[in-house]
């Protein structure tokens, strides 16, 4: 029986077809450095805090080269570059860090740019927020401060996040993992002052149909869902490729080692050898799944099944 554990190794020669061809693309660079001109390392707002170390990527120019292991995702970028406007910087320390995101800073494929919004405020106060016209609870976030924080990333996609966007999907993702440099701004209090979302925003978009403090957490969701995207992060292409939500199905149930644990077997047929009878079991229980727990997915699924034509 293979080891759950082997695909260490196919990680391992990934990661060096990846830090090889990083080696070449920084020394490409370093021979041409104007082929890149205004996607520089530094970002357009100058002092902000970058995730990008010393040793990462040259310009920041993506594309430059073609990458090795885009065969998968053509027309993928080989680095996207994220701006998140916050009033709270201090929030993304940890999990930029963490795990294959912070991989992904090191290695150059990502960087994150934190445009502290607090400096452009209003005052000695530094005043962010404003009572609303018409009267009501809470405060609304004014448009000069964001706009000023907005006006050098305006080439970029901006994107606010707040629970009365359209809620973000798997689509949504791999649009932006192919595109251009992500604006990701946070929005706060009751919202934002209707103008700034007019003619300075690209598109809003929600988590889910609840409220938190801030687009924080959205923000960090949409780097992690854009970064396992990109070639060479996650080590099994694959698992990007099949997992749920790609053909409107949520996944199967999984099992490890060992066979019976605490009297609790695996199901027999993942242990029979037999991957014909393995695939229609797994298929199964991703239908009685889905139907059970998403009528929303089960719908499109059913409609796609009886034929594009039939609806
Ligand atoms: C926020 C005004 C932004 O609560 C959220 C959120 C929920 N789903 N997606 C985002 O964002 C914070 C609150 C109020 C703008």
């Amino acid at each position: 029986m293979p080891s759950p554990h082997g695909s260490t190794v196919a990680l391992d020669a990934a990661l060096a077809t990846v830090n090889a061809w990083l080696s070449r693309v920084r020394g490409a660079l370093a021979r041409a450095p104007n082929r890149c001109r205004g996607a520089g390392s530094s970002s357009p707002h100058g002092e902000v805090a970058s995730s990008r170390p010393e040793s990462a990527v040259g310009s920041g120019c993506a594309n430059v080269l073609p990458n090795p292991l885009n065969t998968l995702r053509p027309g993928y970028p080989v680095l996207v570059q994220v701006h998140v406007i916050t009033m709270f910087p201090e929030f993304f320390g940890s999990p930029l860090d963490a795990s294959l995101v912070g991989k992904a800073i090191e290695r150059g494929l990502l960087d994150v740019a934190l445009v502290d919004l607090r400096e452009m405020g209003r005052g000695v106060h530094r005043q962010l927020d404003d009572a609303p016209f018409g009267g009501g609870a809470g405060m609304v976030m004014m448009a000069q401060p964001l706009i000023e924080a907005l006006a050098p990333l305006e080439s970029t996609h901006r994107v606010l996040l707040s629970p009365a966007g359209a809620q973000l999907t798997q689509a949504t993702l791999d649009r932006w993992a192919a595109g251009g440099p992500l604006t990701l701004i946070c929005g706060r209090y009751e919202g934002v002052d209707q103008r700034v979302i007019d003619h300075h925003i690209d598109e809003e978009v929600s988590l889910g149909d609840y409220v938190l403090l801030g687009g924080e957490v959205g923000a960090l969701a949409i780097i992690e869902g854009v970064v396992r995207l990109l070639p060479g992060v996650v080590g099994n292409p694959e698992s990007t490729l099949t997992e749920s939500f790609r053909d409107g199905l949520l996944e199967e149930p999984q099992y490890t080692r060992p066979a019976e644990f605490d009297g609790l077997p695996v199901p027999e047929v993942l242990l029979s050898g037999d991957h014909a009878k393995i695939a229609r079991w797994r298929l199964e229980q991703r239908r009685e799944r889905t139907r059970e727990r998403r009528p929303d997915l089960w719908r499109d699924y059913a409609a796609e099944q009886d034929g594009p034509d039939a609806r």
